[in-house]
């Protein structure tokens, strides 16, 4: 894969924290007494912590000042890093070790473009943080997924022009966002949820090397 580059989104992709962002909400939702429920949390998926709190507002109609917001959100991540506080290298995703080892080993230069403000936090904690060239998180960018920004950042610390990029996502959002940026986008997950996508597979055991070889 000469001059080419993948970027791995983080979280239902490398790793799924996805339970524990909910758990975190739902607490944070049942002592504001409105309804959060799995449907709901489907939502939030690659969507930024300040976007996911509106969305959740919005669904139940409520209105609150920034202050109050703000505060909401300083406890959801307060709960979420409680929640996260044993993660290790037994948390990757069914794959991830052998595939980021295989594309090491070929030289092939990687990133992470994602949306959370704890993904260098989560990398270190899986204990596969080395592996990458570039790391794009949620200090980074200004504007989130569907926003390209994300993913052009990492290319341009990669050097890699964005033709020459592939983006492994689980998020609409993300696909999107890669989409935009003029990228190749794997969708992992079912492919009715991503008719964006230039191939998707149901789950990370799929994306092998062999696998992505076929998109360069
Ligand atoms: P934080 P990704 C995203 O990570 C999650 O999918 C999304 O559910 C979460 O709200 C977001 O990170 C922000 O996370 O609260 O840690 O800043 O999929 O883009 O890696
Ligand atoms: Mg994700």
């Amino acid at each position: 894969m000469p001059g080419k580059a993948i970027i791995f989104d983080l979280d239902g992709v490398l790793t799924d924290t996805a339970r524990y962002h909910y758990l975190a909400w739902k607490s944070i939702a049942d002592e504001l007494n409105i309804p959060f429920d799995k449907e709901l949390n489907e939502q939030l998926k690659g969507v930024s912590r300040q976007k996911s709190l509106d969305i959740i507002l919005q669904n139940a109609g409520l209105h609150l000042s920034n202050e109050q917001k703000t505060k909401l959100l300083e406890q959801k991540n307060r709960l979420y890093l409680q929640f996260i506080a044993k993660l290790g290298p037994n948390d990757l995703l069914p794959g991830i070790e052998q595939l980021l080892t295989t594309l090491k080993k070929q030289n092939i230069p990687m990133a992470v473009g994602s949306a959370s403000k704890n993904a260098r936090r989560v990398l270190d904690s899986l204990q596969i943080t080395l592996f990458f060239d570039a790391i794009v998180d949620g200090h980074a960018v200004s504007r989130p997924k569907p926003h390209p920004e994300v993913f052009l950042m990492a290319a341009r610390m990669l050097n890699i022009p964005p033709g020459h990029c592939i983006v492994v996502e689980d998020a609409r959002a993300g696909i999107l966002a890669a989409k935009r940026a003029g990228m190749k986008a794997i969708a992992v997950g079912p492919p009715e949820h991503f008719p964006e996508a230039d191939a998707t597979v149901p789950g990370t055991r799929w994306l092998t090397y062999d696998f992505l070889k076929t998109f360069l």
